[in-house]
């Protein structure tokens, strides 16, 4: 088969949609492909040379002239710019709004053929599709685009709600790579913690945005802590941080709760755990569940979004009501308390995350898009 050439749009920053896009392009480049990122920066999981990867930074002039800079067009000239000198085969755009939007331009303005795959995410639906101004340009963006995918079937089902897009939407599911994505020993890690032989590691990772539900993760957490000894580590950054602190200190559990800030090697982190709890109240998919199903760790998440399509309910951990403290407190400490629930619900998760979303398979569902796009022609 011909290596083709492609470009890759996402937001370059810690979340999802970057982190996915960016393993993609890495494990795409390593099966021969030309890889070119074209976003604002560079992704922050590319921390070292790659072979095949190539970055293309689009930088906005601030002239004062303009109310706001025009990012959008100056990265719709960088696509249509790169497409051109190097040749591209294929734009994968993370996002529609304005991703994908972007895209369409880009091809206008190089004159080329050029095929354009848009992923939804998650964002661009389930907060702006809600924005009467906003709905137009995301329908636009997604019948324009070449092929659609989205990361979640929850995600399709509302997708087709909100914005009612004349164009078939295929489920492709986020990955993990499992050379990377596995259980490591950190019990190193775990004495530079300062985490006792006896306490239990509940984790959480995320954004700290008020919808991903950190408080209800404190309140549960205190229900664990007043049962057994055990402590919290939460990882990532955000504006709920100060509000997480302030209710640990209230519940007398602060000294129990480890702030870690951003972190880039999760997995040592996912593998001292015992328990990951992912309470949103939107999520897409929850690439952190499958991240530390993949380090052998029950996860138990809440009833919303992609949740479900990852953890199953009394295999891999438990699915519970947005909310329902009492409720997931008491799965928590059943799971906690259990040795062999436990070991059952790591084996499952472990098999589950292997089977169901190895990088392997996805990526080649994501090349055979890109192929079958350019046989059609
Ligand atoms: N993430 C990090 N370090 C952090 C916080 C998050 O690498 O400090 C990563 C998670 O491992 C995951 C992504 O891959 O950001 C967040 O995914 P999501 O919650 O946006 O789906």
């Amino acid at each position: 088969m011909k290596k083709l050439k492609i470009g890759i749009t996402c937001y370059p920053t810690i979340g999802g949609s970057g982190v996915v896009a960016t393993e993609l392009g890495k494990l795409l480049a390593e099966r021969g492909h030309e890889i070119h990122f074209i976003s604002s920066s560079l992704p922050f999981r590319l921390t070292k040379m790659y072979r095949n990867i190539y970055s293309h930074e689009v930088e906005v002039n601030q002239y004062s002239v303009f109310q706001y800079p025009p990012y959008d067009i100056a990265l719709a000239s960088k696509m249509a710019e790169v497409a051109v000198l190097e040749n591209l085969d294929v734009l994968h755009v993370h996002y529609a709004i304005p991703h994908a939007v972007c895209a369409i331009l880009a091809r206008q303005m190089s004159g080329r053929d050029l095929k354009i795959v848009t992923t939804l995410h998650g964002t661009d639906i389930t907060v702006l599709g809600y924005d009467p101004s906003m709905t137009d340009a995301i329908r636009f963006g997604i019948e324009k685009s070449d092929y659609v995918t989205a990361v979640s079937a929850s995600l399709i089902k509302q997708t087709y709600e909100l914005i009612k897009p004349k164009k078939e939407i295929d489920c492709v599911y986020n990955f993990i790579d499992t050379r990377v994505n596995k259980r490591v020993d950190s019990s190193d890690l775990r004495g530079e913690l300062g985490i006792l032989p006896d306490e239990k590691v509940i984790i959480h990772v995320s954004n700290f945005r008020p919808v991903k539900r950190a408080l209800d993760v404190i309140r549960v957490f205190a229900g664990i802590a007043e049962k057994l000894p055990a402590k919290l580590l939460l990882v990532g950054d955000g504006p709920e941080i100060k509000g997480v602190c302030s209710l640990a200190s209230e519940l007398g559990i602060r000294e129990k709760v480890l702030l870690l800030g951003k972190q880039e090697r999760v997995e040592e982190l996912y593998s001292l755990s015992d328990l990951m709890l992912l309470l949103s109240e939107k999520e897409s998919f929850g690439l952190v569940a499958l991240e530390a199903m993949a380090c052998g760790v029950p996860c138990i998440g809440t009833n919303v979004g992609g949740i479900p399509e990852v953890i199953v309910d009394g295999q891999t951990g438990y699915i519970c009501d947005l909310g329902n403290i009492a409720e997931i407190t008491e799965k928590a400490l059943h799971i906690l308390m259990n040795r062999s629930v436990h070991d059952h619900f790591a084996l499952n998760s472990l098999h589950r995350a292997e089977t169901n979303f190895g990088a392997e398979q996805i990526v080649s569902v994501y090349e055979n898009i890109y192929y079958s796009l350019l046989e059609n022609d």
